[in-house]
């Protein structure tokens, strides 16, 4: 009795814990010697309105939130503050849209490894949110297509 009453106390938590915000599919791209920069690409979804606003990872000096535009022929990406995410919607990051940038990379990544990034999201009534995702690390010519 008073196990089953314990499971149920446990599930309820971890349901709480990922009702707001999920991410999901994380994985960065492999780096070559010498690169100091990678995407990081994963699926956000939230069940209300949430932005996020920037992520840290123990691999990088920094992480920024990307858009890619184009400019006469040219594909460029550059930094914004920050990314709405509709709710109920999922705001896909992957190559050749919105991504995350992992800035001052402190080692090259290699396929297989395993790189932990915390998100920040800015929850509509202005509370802010730390989502643990841990992305894998694909290779560099990676697509994101499974
Ligand atoms: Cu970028």
């Amino acid at each position: 009795m008073t196990r089953a009453f314990l499971g149920v106390a446990l599930l309820a938590a971890a349901a709480a814990a990922h009702g707001q915000v999920e991410a999901r599919a994380a994985w960065v791209r492999g780096t070559v010697r010498g690169q100091t920069t990678a995407g990081a690409y994963m699926e956000l979804t939230s069940d209300r309105r949430a932005s996020l606003l920037g992520a840290e990872s123990p691999a990088a000096g920094s992480a920024e939130i990307h858009e890619m535009r184009m400019e006469g022929n040219v594909m460029r990406m550059r930094a914004v503050p920050r990314l709405d995410l509709p709710p109920g919607k999922t705001v896909e990051l992957k190559p050749g849209g919105h991504h995350m940038m992992l800035v001052d990379l402190k080692r090259p990544l290699k396929k297989g490894d395993l790189v932990p990034i915390r998100l920040k999201v800015e929850l509509g009534d202005k509370t802010i949110k730390t989502i643990q995702v841990v992305a894998e690390v694909r290779e560099l010519a990676a697509t994101g297509r499974p």
